[in-house]
Parts: C-alpha cells; sequence; structure tokens
C-alpha cells in the first residue's frame, strides 16, 4: 500500500512512549505507523524526533478589544507564528462585554477565525457579564455551536466577576457540560496597591510585580479552586505563575477535585529583574501574573514533576513595543496603564523543550504530554495530540541538537519584539504537517489563510462534574 505522504526514520514521541517507526499519512489523517511504509511523497525524519503538533490552548489571537480594534495578531500572523513554532491547533478566545452579549461577538469571531486561520481553532468563551439573557439564552446557543470552554477573570475591572458571578457561571457550566478556566488574582487586593505605589511615586514598569506579589495570586486560586468545589464543577487554573498557587491546586488534586492547572514558559524564563530593565525596557515584559524570582522559576518544575502543572500553553497576549497602541506608550507611562501580556505562540515550545527536555528536567514523553497531548484531552480536542492511526496527521518533527539564539526575526508573530531575544535554546521545529500537509519547513510557512479548521467540541466524560456536591445537593440545578 501506498500512503499520500510518510514521515521516515524518524524517532516517533508520544506522551506515553517512544520508538523508531515510519508513520504513513493518507488525506488527513495518520493511517499507520510501522517500518519500511512507502508514499508517494517522503520525508525523511532521520536524527529528528517526530512528535504530535503542539497544542495551544491558551492564547489570545485577534481578539476584538472593547474600545473597538483587535488584538495586533491576526488569525493569519498568529497562524504563521504558530506553525513556524510547530503549534497545529490553538484554543483562542472570544471576549464579551459588559452589557453586551454573545451571539454577535462569537460570530464576528468565527467570521474573522475561517478567513484567516491556518491552524486548527477552538474558543474560549470569555464571560464578563453573567446577565439572565446571557446565561438563560446566549450561553447554551455558544455550547450548542462546539464550544465547551468559558474563561472568567477574577481581576481587572473591565472584566472581574465577583463570587456570586462567578458561582453564577460554574453553575451554568455545571448544567451545560463546560470547563471553567480562570484567571486568578485578587483585584481589590490589585487595585489598591496599585494606587499607592502610584501615590508614592512608584511608576516605572518594574513595579508591575509589586502590585500583585504571590499571594494575591495564591489567595484568588484558593478561593477559585473552593467555590468550584461547592459546586462540583471542573476548572482549569490559568497561567500559574508561584509555587503557592500550584501548592493550592496540588492540595485540591490530593482531595480529588477536577482542577487542573497550566503554565507558560515566560514563568520559567522571566524574571520580576527584567521589568527592571534600564530605560522603558522593563515594559516589554509586563504580563500577569507578573514573573516572579529565579527560586519560583526553578519551583515551579516541581509541580510539572508532580503532575500538578498539566500544560504549558503561551498565553500569546501580544502588544507590540513601539507604535501607537504598543507598550512604550509615547514615553514613561504608569505601569498600570501599560499593555499587558507577552507574545510566545513560537518560542513556547522551543523554550520548553530547552529547559525542560534538554536540560534534562523532563523525558521527550512529557514534552509531548504538555505541549499537546493533556491540552487535547482537557478541552476536548478530538483527533489532536495523538499519533495514533485515525488521528489527524497534525506532526513536528523536531531537531533536538539543533542550538538557535532565538531572536525577533525568527518568531514569524506581527509584533515588532520578542521578550525572548538573545535566549539560546537547544531543539528546533524543522517542519510542521497539518492534517496532512506540510505547511512549515526550515521556517517557511506555506498555508492557505482559511485553511484551519473550526474544532467544534461535542460533550466528553474528562470534564464531567464527580457528582461529590455538599450534603448531597446539587445547588446548580437552582443557581440561575
Ligand atoms: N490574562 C490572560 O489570560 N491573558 C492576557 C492577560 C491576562 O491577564
Ligand atoms: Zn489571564
Ligand atoms: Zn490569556
Amino acid at each position: 500500500m501506498e500512503f499520500d505522504l510518510v514521515v521516515k526514520g524518524g524517532t516517533i514521541v508520544t506522551a506515553a512512549e517512544m520508538a523508531q517507526a515510519d508513520i504513513g499519512i493518507t488525506g488527513e489523517r495518520i493511517a499507520a505507523i510501522g517500518a519500511g511504509l512507502q508514499g508517494a511523497r517522503v520525508i525523511d525524519a532521520s536524527g529528528l524526533l517526530v512528535m504530535p503538533g503542539g497544542v495551544d490552548s491558551h492564547c489570545h489571537i485577534e481578539q476584538l478589544r472593547a474600545g473597538g480594534g483587535t488584538d495586533e495578531e491576526s488569525f493569519i500572523t498568529g497562524s504563521t507564528a504558530a506553525l513556524a513554532g510547530g503549534t497545529t491547533s490553538v484554543v483562542t478566545f472570544a471576549a464579551q462585554f459588559k452589557g453586551g452579549g454573545l451571539a454577535a461577538p462569537m460570530a464576528e469571531y468565527r467570521r474573522r477565525a475561517a478567513a484567516g486561520a491556518m491552524v486548527d481553532y477552538a474558543f474560549h468563551q470569555i464571560i464578563t457579564d453573567p446577565s439572565d439573557s446571557v446565561i438563560a439564552e446566549d450561553l447554551p446557543r455558544v455550547v450548542a455551536d462546539g464550544v465547551r470552554s468559558l474563561k472568567v477573570f477574577l481581576t481587572y475591572e473591565a472584566s472581574r466577576l465577583d463570587d456570586a458571578q462567578y458561582l453564577r457561571v460554574l453553575a451554568a457550566a455545571r448544567r451545560l457540560g463546560c470547563l471553567v478556566t480562570v484567571h486568578c488574582e485578587n483585584s481589590s487586593a490589585i487595585a489598591q496597591r496599585t494606587a499607592a505605589l502610584l501615590a508614592a511615586g512608584l511608576t516605572a514598569p518594574k513595579y508591575h510585580a509589586w502590585s500583585r506579589p504571590t499571594v494575591v495570586e495564591r489567595e484568588a486560586t484558593h478561593r477559585a479552586i473552593a467555590l468550584a468545589e461547592l459546586m462540583d464543577q471542573p476548572i482549569q487554573v490559568f497561567h500559574v505563575s508561584c509555587t503557592e498557587a500550584a501548592e493550592e491546586v496540588a492540595r485540591a488534586r490530593a482531595r480529588g477535585v477536577k482542577v487542573w492547572a497550566e503554565t507558560c514558559p515566560q514563568y520559567f524564563y522571566l524574571g520580576a529583574e527584567d521589568m527592571d530593565r534600564p530605560g522603558f525596557e522593563g515594559a516589554k515584559f509586563i504580563c500577569s501574573p507578573a514573573p516572579r524570582n529565579a527560586a519560583e522559576r526553578e519551583g515551579l518544575w516541581r509541580y510539572v514533576a508532580n503532575g500538578t502543572l498539566g500544560n504549558v500553553s503561551s498565553d500569546h497576549s501580544a502588544s507590540s513595543f513601539e507604535g501607537p497602541r504598543g507598550k512604550r506608550l509615547n514615553g514613561e507611562a504608569p505601569f498600570s496603564v501599560v499593555p499587558n501580556g507577552v507574545p510566545g505562540l513560537t518560542a513556547r515550545m522551543p523554550l520548553l523543550f530547552s529547559a525542560g527536555v534538554s536540560a534534562g528536567r523532563i523525558s521527550a514523553s512529557d514534552f509531548v504530554r504538555l505541549t499537546s497531548t493533556a491540552p487535547a484531552k482537557l478541552f476536548g480536542l478530538a483527533g489532536k495530540g495523538s499519533l495514533m492511526p485515525g488521528a489527524d496527521a497534525d506532526i513536528v518533527l523536531w531537531d533536538p541538537q539543533r542550538r538557535v539564539t532565538l531572536t525577533q526575526s525568527l518568531m514569524q508573530h506581527v509584533v515588532d519584539y520578542t521578550p525572548y531575544e538573545g535566549i539560546e535554546v537547544t531543539g528546533w521545529p524543522m517542519a510542521t504537517i497539518r492534517r496532512g500537509t506540510v505547511v512549515m519547513q526550515d521556517g517557511q510557512v506555506q498555508a492557505e489563510p482559511g485553511s484551519g479548521r473550526y474544532l467544534a467540541v461535542p460533550p466528553y466524560e474528562l470534564i464531567r462534574p464527580r457528582g461529590v456536591l455538599p450534603d448531597g445537593f446539587d445547588a446548580s440545578a437552582y443557581v440561575m
């Protein structure tokens, strides 16, 4: 039998094992794994690792902004960056604005993604205003259209939910069969500290970290989990940056609570000290939660090793440094108004491979689990994150020895800098295959805008509530 495409002679790595074998692809799917496979086209993978394409389950692409316009990163540029870095699927965001519904923005996101995306994509529905009509009418429709992840913020005035609103979203998610993802920082504490810092004249970028120390993340993580436990609703804690927050997750998981947690490369590589670089350079590193110190960066690996942190996403949330909406903001704006977030779609996998696999902290199978298999499973992305026959032929060919100095031109994102400039990594994606088509080779991305596919998510077992309810009472049936 001849396959359309054979990836030959590489070392296949899955979340479970490694083996020398060829992969035979027919159409968009993996058809066989074995020795001596023949194909109409053959890619020589000798010396390379052959892994499932990356699944970046937290990245902001072409997100609509409350004040009008969108993120600088479009579905075309964001896909280019993702494919350059070995990522073939993303879960990105559809935002709700306070006072508005879900239907119109979601239609706009679907339109934009259908026109531009070159990676496959699903959405998290951000809920900032769980009004009666949103909960009763809009949300069930969004879920019926294949969105099963809701994102809520416990901080930021424009988007945060109070405890009652958060409980309301948890209850709706429980009824509808969704996962809830949570940004865990204490809003009042940050607002108060920010005002105090500004009053004291402490406005430079480094004070962003002072406005939100680890304790505000730990407190909100504890609360987010406790209320989810009360409602018996599974959640994922987004972007865990510190060991105190990871410990809250670990304790809950030890109690059997269905809570998952992700972290991001910035929390292994960037530090509060980066925000203190000369001039206004520190603004390049402003993101939330804030980068921490060296002990925290190292400490997070313990929670990767024990399975508490089971997903590494980019939280790509990119603003240029220069330009009218850039982080420099025409001068020395206080940290509190500098656009928040760092780019990472391209760098995510190389950074984790280098600090993880090349540095001997995790295995190549762990890398596959953290960057692809686990996020695909957690977000119900059928056919993704796997090299099993029948899975989508999403594959990255990886040179584990290649040393690359990260620099802006390699990132292929739209924004004008990378916070990882000058960092040397060992391990690099040489080619990316998306559903059977070679879409990146030697850094050249070639794919049709709009060739990415919407991943509608049906109900799935992993995120089913445990059925462990205080006093056996299911409040979600009454909290409307
Ligand atoms: N949280 C995110 O998840 N993304 C960008 C900004 C933020 O605070
Ligand atoms: Zn967040
Ligand atoms: Zn984010």
